[in-house]
Order: structure tokens, then sequence, then C-alpha cells
């Protein structure tokens, strides 16, 4: 399935999301069979270190400072505070805490802050993950030396249309911090987001973007547009969510062992699509009743689908 020397072609990812619908979930079910327990999710817990106020220019981000969006800005959060939070995340179930910052990139005295972070949601018997936007030289072995585990770091798009969507960090910036993270030892989160106007093609470049990193991440969300008022991308036309299905499919099969999170969206989609999503290879979630800014399923809700659809979490 996969060319040895080119990886996944475009048109052979577009080949899949043109497939009859349950032909492409059947494949996607039978790599990830292979691969993964197909009753098992894992659940990560987010967290917003630092809120708002940021210089990029991201079309979708309601944290961007240029648009107005009512997101209220809020300073770096004490050690504690994520100590807490972090516990209250085990205690609900979560496997993994993920905490973010509303930065470009994190300053020097902002890494040893989250190096203690780091180091303490660790000792709680967590899995730790950061997204703190572009990293220098340095900055990844830091975090990898406090416990980190991952770095989520999205591409979000496919290359041919990310200068409509972002301005202010280019798609090499992007790759060079993946390429950071790698070179720190740290494992990859990094996926993208669907839903922002674009078509099956694009969606098709995102994904084959993704699985010809050398090597593919070992975890990859893939986020549905949460469309947040201010920001340049609200009132995109909303996306059908077979197509959302579609992508998170092409995810499994492009990728057989990673961890496919069914990620941002997911509060305003239906049980249903969250059951074919699952069907699709994804197994992982964010958990917990908030993302960074926007909503997402309350854990008792979640417990409920978990139980209905007889899911075993992580
Ligand atoms: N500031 C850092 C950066 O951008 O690298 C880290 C945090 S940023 C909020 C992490 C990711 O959240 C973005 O790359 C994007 O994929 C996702 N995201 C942000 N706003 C979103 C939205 N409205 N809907 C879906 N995903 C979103
Ligand atoms: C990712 O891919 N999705 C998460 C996480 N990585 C950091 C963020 C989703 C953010 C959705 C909009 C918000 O809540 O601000
Ligand atoms: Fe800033 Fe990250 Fe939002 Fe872009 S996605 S505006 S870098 S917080």
């Amino acid at each position: 399935m996969t060319d040895k020397t080119t990886g996944w072609r475009v048109s052979k990812v577009r080949l899949l999301l043109d497939l009859p619908f349950n032909d492409l979930i059947y494949q996607a079910q039978l790599v990830h069979r292979q691969y993964h327990d197909a009753n098992a999710v894992q659940l990560s817990t987010l967290i917003s270190v630092k809120t708002g106020g940021c210089p990029e220019d991201c079309g979708y981000c309601p944290q961007a400072a240029r648009y107005h969006t009512g997101v209220e800005n809020q300073d770096m959060l004490s050690l504690d505070d994520v100590v807490s939070a972090a516990t209250a995340a085990k205690s609900q179930g979560a496997s993994r805490f993920c905490m973010g910052a509303a930065w470009r990139g994190p300053k020097q005295r902002d890494i040893v802050k989250m190096t203690e972070m780091v180091s303490a949601v660790k000792a709680l018997g967590l899995e730790t993950c950061a997204t703190l936007g572009m990293l220098q030289p340095g900055q990844a072995a830091q975090l990898s030396d406090a416990g980190l585990d991952y770095y989520n770091h999205n591409l979000d798009t496919a290359p041919e249309i990310y200068d409509e969507i972002i301005t202010t960090r280019d798609y090499q910036d992007r790759l060079d911090t993946l390429q950071e993270v790698r070179d720190a030892g740290i494992n990859v989160c990094c996926g993208g987001i669907v839903g922002m106007g674009e078509t099956r093609q694009s969606r098709a470049g995102l994904i084959a973007q993704l699985a010809n990193l050398k090597p593919y991440p070992e975890s990859v969300p893939i986020n549905h547009l949460v469309q947040v008022e201010g920001t340049p991308l609200y009132g995109t036309a909303v996306l059908d969510p077979f197509e959302f299905v579609r992508t998170i499919a092409a995810a499994r099969i492009t990728m057989p062992k990673a961890m496919v999170r069914l990620s941002a969206g997911r509060q305003e989609m239906s049980e249903a699509i969250q059951a074919l999503c699952f069907l699709a290879g994804a197994n992982s979630v964010f958990y917990g009743d908030k993302l960074l800014t926007t909503g997402n399923p309350e854990a008792n809700k979640d417990q409920v689908l978990f139980k209905k659809l007889g899911l075993q979490s992580l």
C-alpha cells in the first residue's frame, strides 16, 4: 500500500478518500485491528497554561490578539494550579495531560516554568504533553530532560492552502520545530484541522504530509474546526460530517501505528458521527469539559457514550 521510494503520494491518499464509504471504513478497521485494541480509547486532558493575546494570525484561532473573540487573556498559571488540574484529570480517568500556551514560541523563562510543570505532572503518574508553539534549538532538550513525553505541533493544513490560513509563520517553520522535537527524543504529536473550507484534495494533501514525515507522528490529532465568532474562519460553510470521518480513516490507514485523536469539534458532533470516527480508527480523544478556550463534551457524557459503545478507556 505504501510506495517505499516516495511514501504516500497525495494522489494515493486521494484514492482512499474517494473510496465508497463502506470500503474505506472496512480498510481502516482492518489496519486498526492489526495494530490496536479496537475497543480502547486513550483519554488526554487539556489545560491552557497561558491564554489569549497571541501575536500570530492563525485564521481559526480564538486566542490571536488581533481578532476580537471575547477570550480573556490569562497570564501563565501557577505550578499549583496546574498540579491541581492534573490531579483532577487523573482522578477522572485521563492518562495524559497536555499543557497548551498561546505563544508564538516560548521564551527561556517560560521554558524554565514549563519544565517545572512537566516534572510535577509526570510525578503524578500521567503522560505529559505540551504545545507551546515554535521551539528554538535547545528548548526541546530542556523539555525532554524534564520528562516531556509528547510535543504537539500541528501542520494544520496542506501546504498549498496554508498561506490562506496563517501568514505569521510558514510551513517550514513548523517542520523545523517538529525536527527539534524528534532530535530531542520526544514523541511527536502532529495533525491538522478539517472543515476550514478546504477541498477533499487538500485533506489528502494534509494526510500525505503527515504520513510522509519520517517517521510519521506517534500521535495524530484530527481537529474539526470549532468556529469562533470574531475569527476570520467564522462563517465557513460547514463540512459534511462524513468527510471528517473519511479523513480519520485515511489517517488510520496511512499511519497504522499512530494514535489517531478525534480532537476539537466533538461537542458539535453527534454521538453517531463520533462512533463512526472510532470505527474509522480514532483511538484517542480530549477528555474534560474544556479544550483550551472552547467547550468539549463533559466527562460524564463521554463515560455514557463509551459505555454505550463498549469502549474501554486507556
Ligand atoms: N500556540 C501554539 C501553536 O499554535 O503552536 C500552541 C497552541 S494552538 C491553540 C494548538 C492547535 O490548536 C493549533 O495548531 C490548531 O491545530 C488547534 N486549534 C486552535 N484553534 C482551533 C479551532 N478553533 N478549531 C480547531 N482547532 C483549533
Ligand atoms: C490539537 O491538535 N488540538 C488541541 C490541542 N492540539 C492543543 C487544541 C484545540 C483547540 C480548540 C480551540 C480552543 O479551545 O481554543
Ligand atoms: Fe497563537 Fe497558537 Fe492560536 Fe496560532 S494557534 S494564534 S500560534 S495560540
